[in-house]
Parts: C-alpha cells; structure tokens; sequence
C-alpha cells in the first residue's frame, strides 16, 4: 500500500500499480503506453467504468527528478478508485482516465540510484548520456529553449521523436485521440499552470476558454491551503521552449484542453520537495482537477 509522506522508487510505483489493478479488476486495467530504451514499460492504468466514454489523460515523471509529480499522479489515480467523495465518484464514472506517473522510467531510476538531480532519458550519446523528453515532441522542435548538445540538460535529441519513450507514447496518445477532452502533464517546481505555445504568446484556438477555465482551476487549489498558481502561455509565463509534450498533443493530436503544472514550490526547496508536502501538494491539485473537470462541462 502507498502511503503520501514518503517518495516511492520505480519498483515500487510499478508494482502498487500492479496491485491496483488487481483489487479493482471491473475498473482498473494495466496498459503500456510505450517503451524506453533500457528496455522498460511505460506503465499506466486505465480506469473506466464502461469504454468508449470521453477520455482524459494524466502524465507524470516526464523529468526524471521532478519527483513530485509522480507522487501527485499516483495520488489521483488512487482517489479515482477509492474516494467516497461524490464528485470525485463522478469524474471516476465519467470519463475513461489514462494514468501514466512515470513517462521517463530510466531516468527516474536513475535519479533515485546514482543522481538525484538527473532531468532526461539514460540514452547514451557519444560519451554523454540523455535527451530532454520535454523537448522531444515533433512540434516546432529545437525552434526556442532546445540545445544541440548532448551534454545540455536541455538536449532536444538528433531529430523529432529520436527517442523511443516519445515515440512509443505519443503513438499511444494517438490511438485514443480522438476521445481525448482533457491532457494534463504534471512538472515541477514553480507554481504555475500553462498553456501552449512555447514558442509564441499568439493565443490558442480556445485561449480565453482555456485561461477561464484554468484560472478558475487553480482558484479552487489555492482555497485548501492558499497555495498561488500563475496561470498562462508557457512562452508568457516561463520561457520560450519548443518540442514539449503538451504543445504537440494540442497541435497534432487536437485534444481541447491541455495544461502543464509546475507544482510546489516557488524557491526554497526546489526539486527537493520535502515528503510533508506530498499530501497538502496532492490535495489542492485533486480540488483543482475537479473544478477543471466541472468548468470544462459549463463551457462544453
Ligand atoms: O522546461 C520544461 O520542460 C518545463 N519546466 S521544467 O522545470 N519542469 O523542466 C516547462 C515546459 C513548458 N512546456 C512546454 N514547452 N510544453
Ligand atoms: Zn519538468
């Protein structure tokens, strides 16, 4: 069993997965969004209550060290399937839920044994070793935020889709694509909800939908605790970086509503989020998600 005051190993995560499934066989079913090139799965579940329904797709661990967000995705996948909570109950129901907590499986192996602060896949190139997979995606890729250097930490890979994990995942996001209503991609640190594009502050097809409907989002995370999210563009709010998961997914894949959160927090801890703030950190993001999930059914 998981509790939420302690970071959980690959291993660990791979196999409460396993037993999740296993307890909840109706609903809860393991699926393989792709492979990495270690040789490993990207495991995820897929919770529904009867198929075909609109679908929503919840990604975590793209970024070996931004632990974190694996936490926060395992979290919700458990609430899916456990909460008494009535509106919780209900996005259970309603939509089927892809959950993936661990995108970059090697990368986070890695960074729990040999380098806490690793950020990419374990692809050796040359004498150096991984591709930024938020820099990966076959949109505008190496266009703003990328580098050609293997030795970079921002390094976009030798071409579009190059690495194994974005290519197997993303023909994966394909396949169920056209059922997709909501994406979400879970970083850290920063606070902050974004939006594409990373290469331009023009505004999206839906934009000011989009905005609303995030903002109203992240008011309901800050009634909790008080914790403050910004809202934007990625290219408006963070900086200007190409090739990342959510700006292909809306471009090509033409899902409505695609956010990316950095979640907790601002500066002192960095990606060294202390274990006491996995539950709080948790817990907004789940409100947050509810009210997404309620607004984006007012705006249709
Ligand atoms: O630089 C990134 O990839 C993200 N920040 S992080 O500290 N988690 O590495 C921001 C990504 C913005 N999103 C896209 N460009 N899709
Ligand atoms: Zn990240």
């Amino acid at each position: 069993n998981m509790t939420w005051d302690r970071y959980y190993d690959l291993d660990s995560v791979y196999s409460w997965i396993d037993d999740l499934a296993a307890l909840f066989p109706q609903v809860a079913t393991i699926v393989i969004g792709g492979r990495t090139h270690e040789g490993r799965e990207i495991k995820g579940l897929r919770i529904s209550h009867g198929s075909g329904r609109k679908a929503i797709f919840v990604e975590g661990g793209l970024h070996a060290r931004e632990w974190i967000s694996i936490a926060t995705v395992n979290f919700i996948a458990n609430e899916l399937l456990t909460s008494d909570d009535a509106e919780t109950r209900a996005a259970a129901r309603d939509f089927d839920w892809y959950i993936f907590p661990i995108t970059n499986p090697d990368g986070y192996d890695y960074s729990h044994r040999f380098n806490r602060m690793w950020r990419k896949n374990r692809r050796p190139i040359g004498q150096h070793f991984g591709v930024d997979l938020n820099r990966n995606w076959n949109s505008n890729w190496l266009v703003a935020g990328a580098s050609v250097n293997p030795a970079s930490d921002i390094f976009a890979g030798l071409g579009p889709f190059s690495e194994i994990e974005t290519r197997t995942l993303s023909t994966y996001i394909n396949s169920i694509g056209d059922r997709l209503e909501l994406y979400l991609s879970f970083h850290s640190f920063g606070q902050m909800l974004l939006l594409p594009f990373g290469n331009t502050t023009e505004p999206l097809d839906n934009y000011y939908d989009a905005l609303n409907i995030g903002r109203r989002a992240m008011g309901a995370l800050s009634v909790r605790f008080g914790t403050r999210y910004v809202t934007g563009n990625i290219a408006e709010v963070i900086y200007h970086a190409t090739g990342g998961t959510i700006d292909w997914v809306k471009e090509f894949v033409g899902v409505p509503l695609v956010y990316c959160y950095e979640l907790r927090e601002n500066n002192t801890y960095g990606f060294l989020l202390p274990a006491e703030q996995i539950l709080p950190n948790n817990l907004e993001v789940m409100d947050s998600i509810l009210e997404m999930i309620h607004q984006a059914r007012r705006f249709g």
